[in-house]
């Protein structure tokens, strides 16, 4: 029983060796001295959730450290494996040891924040904590008082009870009685066992004092004798319960009196009265002369009536105050102590604050640890600051004004900017004056930054590292303790209201505010702090007021660093000063060098359901744990992560969000407090990895409100693509088996969720989702928690339930568990984080967060996407491009080099050749899908954010598959038909050259056998005659002629037959000859009210542009006629009906989208059919001149002389011939084969080079020409720009293309490489042919080898095989060499012909036309913004929605008001936010809110800006040229806000950036 005995006899070492040698026993050697911090007991390694108990002593600091900052009950059993086997015996000393060795030794190895911690942590497990450390060696023992300065205690003493209050406050600064126990030499009572059964009442016993029948307790002590305890008896104002009616502490001495005699001194000048344990009364008591306290002997030995009063007199102790323990039972014997004790508090004689005990200390030699410098420089800096405060409200007002009324104003504006609750009619204007307001508002801060007390406390957490550390906490100290009072009266006021009239909403509301302006904490110092920050942002850099505040942010990292925690939102304005918090996170990333990978943790509920103290149990954190709410917000608390666990936890650091003040439920139907509370919800759950949502009141109307809450933030999560993983923590369950009993429960729950669900999906419009589970990743049976009750019996002297420890850990394992195992983990670090913070709560000061959830993050994303799309869709098209080139040439040479009778075959050959191009079709298109498919599977969590976009860019594949089949389809029937038509052409021609021919060879034939010695002049005129009788003979056969003005009449007729009567009418009267000639006019009959262009996208504006359209439509018909026109000519072909076609279809396309009406329409085709019928039938007319085989035959009749003449001479004509054949034969052929290729080459060299211009996505494109444009600053632009934006874009390119290749011979260098490419194949091919038959299967073979890449000169070649006899090898030979030199002259002439006219030339003349191509990728789906006109900017062909990055006033579709007359200012991202209403042809003429444009124009999104900075761009233009618009638009310049006034060109381009999302940008309002 008495463990103190075996310690004396056990001093073997010498006793200065004590401490160190224990120290290093339990691995602490290094930590001596306070070298052991907070933080690095809370971080996370992988023992934080460890099933394995200690196995060795070195384990035991940290067990037992763990398990005290969860509050375990059970931390000081401490029996590490080998000590378990029995421990009332130990076998060896060494290898166990006394709790209470290992508490002083942990006190002595902390520093003085983590001793205030322990001290904490084991007041509310209701253990005692030591009051005197000793130190075994030096003897110098230490007031713990910074230790228990933290402790605060609310109570109910009974002479208090009628007023029904409590007392609060802080335990060292109460006059609280002491009574002491010591023992003096020996003693068989055991004194400790006694004192707990002091405490506890019969019902429930604490071991608030370590004793010997607890594990290990009766090991020897080894260097905590000397230790001198306390604790506290605080009564709750209940008889049955309180063991005393006061409070009282309850002091414990360890060891001999006799041996300690500073301590003793001490406490019998402290105490109250001392109780002193001693079976050996007669011996030496002297140390209890100088007692100040009442005296009391305990003793079990049984003394004689004399003796006693001999002991009594001599130690100036009262007779009765003698009490001896005579039976066995403790019973009577605790009763009787605890009747002596009351007594003696009741006298009331010393009342000592531990405060005050700091004087006796120091007098006799103790050292108190708050007397450091450290500790007194932070006390004083803090009451600098506190010394101020004579009325908290009036202080607030004066001293911290930045972040309160001004602040809230701000926050007020900033939230009215993005959702234009009250504009007027001058929205723009609105929005102007709004953002003037904002700007006055932080002038007006920037005056009153710096009070005196914020000059104090920013030099108080300037100072080094412990000092700041001491300041803070006792500025905390200090300013609880001047509201506390002041709280603690408002809040019991608060409660009965609530409780009694809770219908008094009014009053409630007043309490609460006064509450809320009451309180007053270093929290408000920090808000006050970061207003000064941001407002001092407003400055010009080098203003020295904002320099002054540059260093706030890194000292406030580091504050999370250190695990304070920060506050992320300030409930009470509902705002994040954001750039405060950005510089704070960026600073942080850089404190840790970049290795800042966060995850999230967040936790969500009613507001006093024990949140803080949930993570402050799960974490041994510290957020805030109070009764009643001080502020409103969430506070963010870095957790480090050890260095072994990172790689497992895929994280640096665990970033713990506490939320505080949500839905106040008395509050609920009070102002925006529900908004408020959604905004936070929607934040916080945005930003977290996991959220947990406590629960602590089983189905109350508060927590149905509160899921609500949850349900509509985790819905609209789910819209921006993410799904948090959530845990339901269901508090104050009565036992442990509750999962069994709460699958009702659990069920229950699970219907409501399911139906909130159901009714939030409506609200926000997303109906699908009819369950719980389709919003997030909820798995009801394993994500719910069951948590008993936090106290163990009544407080205040109830310990935390054991229970309540070891749920809170089991959470805590799962936690860390599915952290390691989840994939819907962020993995963001610092600056991401603060990226989706920024993005998040942007979107959220929008009334339609998910239309405004465009955060850069999903920006760069989709960027990143479409570039790569770009890509793949760009190989897809120049695959099936060379295919379809390559198919083309295999038609034009079909049945060339074959027999007559081939060309049949050629329908089936297409046949062959459109299944063949369906498989490549479908081939290339799943190479995309499956591209894409790649990228999404990509463990990257940012294109989780794009998965709703998948659809969309698998759609466009798809489309693109089946418009490139389309295309290849059309292509290639009509290279089909031309071929078929030709054929007819050639027929003719073969079958008269053959007679020619043979007439020809049979007059050869004659001549050399009857006329052998013919003059080259008699031969010439006997060819002649032959010639002519030929052509006689031939005289009947003409090409077919073709009335081109009857075909298009009739197609015009058909196309045209749908229409109202009245149409077709006019095409009766219509002469089609004369149409087309003049320009065309609209006539103003022609279109009604509604259906105008111009009202459609500006519905208060009348001017018709119906003119426009037309004129835009009559260009594009004409460079589709002059292009086919420019095709007749290069490949020799007829006028054929679809060119007629296609020309109608054009008009088509175009008219659609404009609602011209029928007469228009009509008149449009006629005057484009008109003008086109006169071309082809000229062109026609050429074709069959040129075609026409007499005179065809005449242009062959000097050749066939010349053959005829030089056959007849036998000269050797092989090189002559050689040569022509190059020349004639093969040299156009490799010039259009060049020309063929190189409009892909030069679009492909744009693509790849390095031009400044971007033509890898959409955005990037419009980036760049916008950007030239602000440059080249010139109206002309501007107004071609939104005039027609693709006419203006197509030449754009064509300037671009023209620029950049006739600069340094790029083109020619770009034809030399196809020309080189063409002309290996070509002698290959040579080499390849058998030089053994005759010349014509030689150039048949020859021709067949190059019958996929060159289209072969029929005429010319057949022509030329005409009567000639060389040899082939030679042939061969030459050819080779003239081909070599036909390479030489024509890379000659490209690199002659650079002039910029030139190029122009030849790229406006090549069959693919690289700007058209570039145009194809760059345009996009071509929509325009149905308010502003601004060009949709989505990837892929076939997107859901339509967005662009800027839109613009609607004064550049030359809108202008009816009345006034003057422009309209009003741009589509503020109309879309305001509460205005637009009216046009889609609404038919009625009214419709801009707000739900969506039902109108339901794939178009269009995001809403407050920021005034994305659409600056457009401001800036207007602003320029505002009266050239004017003049354009036939109106009045428009009124432009004095905002916009101020926009300079750079603001224009920022404005841009941003809007494009180009890169960082540096702004002031960034
Ligand atoms: N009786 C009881 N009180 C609790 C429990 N959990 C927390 N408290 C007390 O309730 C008060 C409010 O707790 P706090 O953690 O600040 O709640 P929060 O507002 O949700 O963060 C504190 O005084 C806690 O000690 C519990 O389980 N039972
Ligand atoms: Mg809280
Ligand atoms: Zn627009
Ligand atoms: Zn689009």
């Amino acid at each position: 029983m008495q463990s103190s005995k075996p310690v004396k006899n056990k001093h073997v070492s010498p006793p200065e060796l004590l401490l160190p040698e224990l120290l290093s026993n339990l691995g602490l050697g290094d930590l001596h001295g306070g070298k052991l911090k907070l933080s690095s007991v809370l971080g996370i390694n992988s023992n934080t959730v460890t099933e394995k108990p200690a196995d060795s002593l070195e384990q035991l600091p940290w067990t037992f450290l763990r398990k005290l900052m969860m509050a375990n009950l059970n931390a000081r059993n401490i029996k590490h494996d080998q000590s378990m086997n029995d421990c009332s015996h130990p076998i060896d000393d060494s290898n166990a040891i006394n709790p209470l060795d290992l508490i002083t030794a942990l006190f002595h190895c902390s520093d003085p924040f983590l001793q205030q911690e322990m001290v904490s942590k084991m007041s509310m497990c209701q253990f005692a904590v030591p009051l005197l450390l000793p130190n075994c060696d030096t003897q110098q023992s230490t007031l713990m008082l910074w230790a228990m300065r933290d402790l605060v205690k609310k109570f109910r003493p009974h002479s208090q009870t009628g007023d029904r209050t409590f007392v609060e406050g802080r335990v060292v600064e109460m006059d609280i009685p002491m009574v002491s126990f010591v023992r003096l030499g020996e003693s068989s009572l055991s004194k400790s066992q006694t004192l707990n059964k002091l405490f506890s009442n019969p019902h429930q016993h604490n071991d608030t004092f370590v004793h010997c029948d607890m594990e290990c307790g009766d090991i020897p002590r080894r260097i905590s004798d000397g230790l001198v305890e306390v604790s506290w008896y605080l009564p709750c104002g209940n008889t049955n319960i309180d063991m005393f009616k006061e409070s009282v502490a309850i002091v414990n001495m360890r060891g001999d009196g006799k041996l300690f005699k500073t301590q003793m001194s001490f406490l019998l000048q402290t105490s109250a009265a001392v109780f002193i344990f001693s079976d050996d009364l007669k011996g030496d008591l002297s140390t209890l002369i100088e007692s100040r306290a009442e005296l009391f002997l305990v003793t079990s030995k049984t003394f004689n009536k004399e003796t006693i009063r001999d002991i009594c007199m001599k130690h100036k102790v009262k007779e009765t105050n003698v009490i001896i323990k005579k039976k066995k039972n403790d019973a009577d014997f605790v009763k009787k102590l605890r009747f002596h004790v009351s007594k003696a508090i009741g006298k009331n004689q010393i009342k000592m604050k531990v405060e005050d005990m700091a004087a006796v200390a120091q007098r006799i030699g103790i050292v108190v640890d708050e007397d450091c410098t450290e500790c007194t420089n932070g006390r004083t800096d803090a009451k600098g600051i506190t010394g101020i405060i004579q009325n908290v409200v009036k202080f607030k007002k004066d001293h911290l004004p930045l972040h309160g009324e001004i602040w809230k104003e701000i926050s007020q504006i900033e939230k009215e900017r993005c959702r234009m609750r009250h504009a007027d009619k001058d929205i723009e204007g609105y929005q102007s004056s709004l953002k003037t307001k904002e700007e006055e508002l932080r002038k007006e801060q920037q005056e009153k930054a710096f009070s005196e007390a914020m000059v104090k406390f920013t030099a108080g957490i300037s100072e080094s590292g412990t000092q700041r550390l001491y300041f803070l906490k006792w500025l905390k100290i200090q300013l609880d303790n001047l509201s506390r009072h002041n709280l603690s009266t408002l809040r019991e006021q608060y409660k009965d209201c609530c409780r009694n009239t809770p219908q008094n909403k009014e009053e409630i509301k007043h309490l609460d505010e006064q509450i809320s302006n009451c309180s007053l904490g270093p929290e408000h110092f920090f808000r006050e702090l970061a207003q000064i920050y941001e407002c001092a942002c407003s400055l010009p850099e080098n203003n020295s007021a904002r320099q002054q505040v540059q260093h706030l942010p890194a000292l406030c990292a580091q504050m999370l660093l250190d695990g304070f925690p920060v506050e992320l939102v300030d409930g009470d304005a509902s705002n994040i000063p954001m750039k405060w918090i950005k510089e704070v996170l960026t600073q942080l990333h850089q404190l840790v060098d970049t290795k800042s990978k966060i995850l999230v943790l967040t936790v969500l509920g009613v507001q006093s359901t024990g949140k803080s103290t949930l993570l402050n149990t799960m974490f041994g954190v510290q957020f805030a744990v109070s009764s009643g709410r001080c502020t409103r917000g969430a506070f963010m608390l870095l957790i480090k992560v050890s260095e072994e666990l990172r790689s497992e936890l895929k994280c640096d650091f665990i970033m713990v969000i506490d939320t505080e003040g949500l839905k106040s439920p008395e509050l609920a139907t009070l102002d925006t407090s529900y908004e408020h509370d959604n905004e936070l919800a929607t934040l916080v759950i945005g930003l977290s990895d996991i959220t947990i949502i406590n629960i602590a009141m089983e189905n109350s109307t508060e927590m149905k409100d509160i899921l609500q809450i949850v349900v509509h933030a985790f819905l609209r999560m789910k819209e921006v693509g993410k799904k948090p993983r959530c845990l339901f923590v269901h508090q104050n369950v009565s036992d442990m088996s509750a999962y069994d009993n709460n699958m009702r429960d659990r069920k229950k729950l699970m219907e409501q969720l399911d139906e909130m669900t159901r009714a939030v999906a409506k609200m926000e419009k997303k109906v699908a989702n009819a369950k719980f589970t389709d919003v997030m990743d909820y798995d009801p049976d394993k994500d719910s928690y069951y948590i008993p009750g936090l106290w163990h019996g009544t407080p205040p002297m109830a310990p935390v339930n054991a229970g309540y420890s070891e749920a809170v850990y089991e959470l805590k394992k799962t936690l860390i568990d599915s952290l390691q195992t989840s994939d819907n983990i962020m993995n963001n670090n610092a600056t991401e984080f603060l990226k989706w913070t920024q993005g998040l709560w942007n979107a959220v000061k929008f009334e339609n967060f998910i239309f405004n959830f465009r955060n850069s993050l999903v920006a760069d994303a989709y960027t990143d996407l479409c570039t790569q799309y770009n890509t793949w869709e760009w190989s897809f098209q120049s695959e099936m491009n060379n295919w379809l080139i390559c198919k083309e040439t295999m038609v034009s040479n079909f049945g060339v080099t074959e027999k007559n009778d081939q060309i049949n075959l050629l329908r089936a050959r297409l046949n062959e050749w459109l299944n063949e191009a369906l498989k490549k079709l479908r081939e290339e298109e799943q190479t995309i899908l499956s591209n894409l498919d790649k990228y999404f599977k990509k463990k990257d969590s940012r294109v989780r954010l794009l998965q709703k976009y998948t659809q969309d860019f698998r759609t466009s594949a798809n489309s693109l598959r089946k418009q490139t089949e389309m295309s290849i389809k059309h292509s290639l029937e009509k290279a089909v038909e031309i071929r078929e038509g030709l054929e007819k052409v050639n027929r003719i021609k073969d079958k008269q050259m053959e007679t020619i021919e043979k007439k020809v060879s049979e007059l050869l034939k004659e001549c050399r056998e009857t006329k052998a010695d013919l003059s080259e002049d008699a031969l010439t005129r006997e060819f002649k005659d032959m010639w002519d009788e030929i052509m006689s003979e031939l005289s009947g056969v003409t090409m077919p002629e073709i009335n081109v003005y009857q075909d298009v009449h009739h197609l015009l007729r058909a196309d045209l037959s749908a229409k109202s009567g009245h149409v077709s009418e006019m095409l009766n009267t219509v002469n089609l000859i004369s149409s087309g000639q003049e320009q065309f006019i609209v006539q103003s009959d022609w279109f009604s009210n509604w259906t105008s262009y111009a009202t459609r996208v500006v519905s208060d504006v009348k001017n018709p542009k119906i003119q426009e359209i037309c004129d835009g439509i009559i260009r594009h018909c004409n460079s589709l006629i002059s292009d086919h026109i420019s095709a007749m000519k290069r490949n020799n072909t007829g006028y054929h009906e679809t060119y007629i076609r296609e020309l109608l279809k054009a008009v088509d396309d175009q008219v659609k989208d404009h609602q011209i009406s029928d007469e228009c329409e009509a008149s449009l085709k006629v005057h484009v059919c008109g003008r086109a019928a006169r071309l082809f039938q000229k062109a026609h007319k050429e074709f069959n001149d040129r075609n026409d085989p007499q005179n065809r035959l005449m242009e062959f009749k000097p050749i066939f002389l010349k053959n005829f003449l030089e056959s007849f001479s036998e000269q050797d004509q092989c090189q002559k011939r050689a040569k022509q054949f190059t020349e004639t034969c093969v040299k156009p052929a490799v010039e259009d084969y060049v020309s063929k290729h190189l409009g892909d080459e030069i679009a492909e060299h744009m693509k790849m080079g390095d031009k400044g211009v971007n033509y890898s996505t959409r955005t990037d494109f419009q980036y760049t020409l916008l950007k030239q444009l602000l440059h080249e600053d010139s109206f002309q632009n501007y107004k071609e720009y939104t005039k027609s934006y693709e006419t203006f874009m197509k030449n754009w390119i064509q300037q671009e293309i023209i620029k950049e290749m006739s600069s340094a011979g790029k083109m020619a260098r770009l034809e030399e490489k196809h020309l080189s490419i063409i002309v290996e194949t070509i002698i290959t091919t040579i080499d390849s042919c058998s030089k053994t038959v005759d010349i014509k299967a030689f150039v048949e073979e020859f021709w067949s080898g190059l019958t996929s890449q060159l289209v072969i000169p029929r005429d010319a070649s057949s022509m030329f095989l005409i009567l000639s006899n060389i040899k082939t090898d030679q042939f061969a030979i030459n050819l080779k060499e003239f081909i070599r030199e036909m390479e030489v002259n024509l890379a000659q002439g490209y690199a002659n012909k650079t002039g910029i006219s030139h190029i122009t030339e030849r790229i406006t003349h090549l069959p693919s036309k690289p700007h058209e191509l570039l145009f194809i990728r760059l345009c996009g789906c071509g929509e325009q913004c149905p308010f502003c006109g601004t060009p949709c900017e989505a990837g892929g062909q076939d997107h859901k929605t339509h967005f662009s990055s800027m839109h613009r006033s609607k004064a550049f579709a030359r809108g202008y008001w009816d009345a006034s007359e003057k422009l309209v200012l009003d741009i589509c991202t503020t109309l879309v936010i305001s509460d205005k209403g637009f009216s046009d042809s889609k609404t038919s003429g009625e009214w419709h809110p801009y707000k739900q444009y969506r039902e109108i124009y339901p794939d178009w999104e269009i995001a809403g800006d407050p920021s005034m900075q994305v659409s600056d761009y457009w401001k800036y233009v207007l602003k320029e040229y505002n009266e050239e618009f004017a003049k354009w638009a036939g109106s009045e310049p428009a009124d432009i806000p004095p905002a916009w006034k101020e926009l300079k060109q750079t603001d224009a381009e920022i404005g841009m950036k941003k809007s494009f999302n180009m890169g960082s940008y540096k702004s002031q309002a960034d």
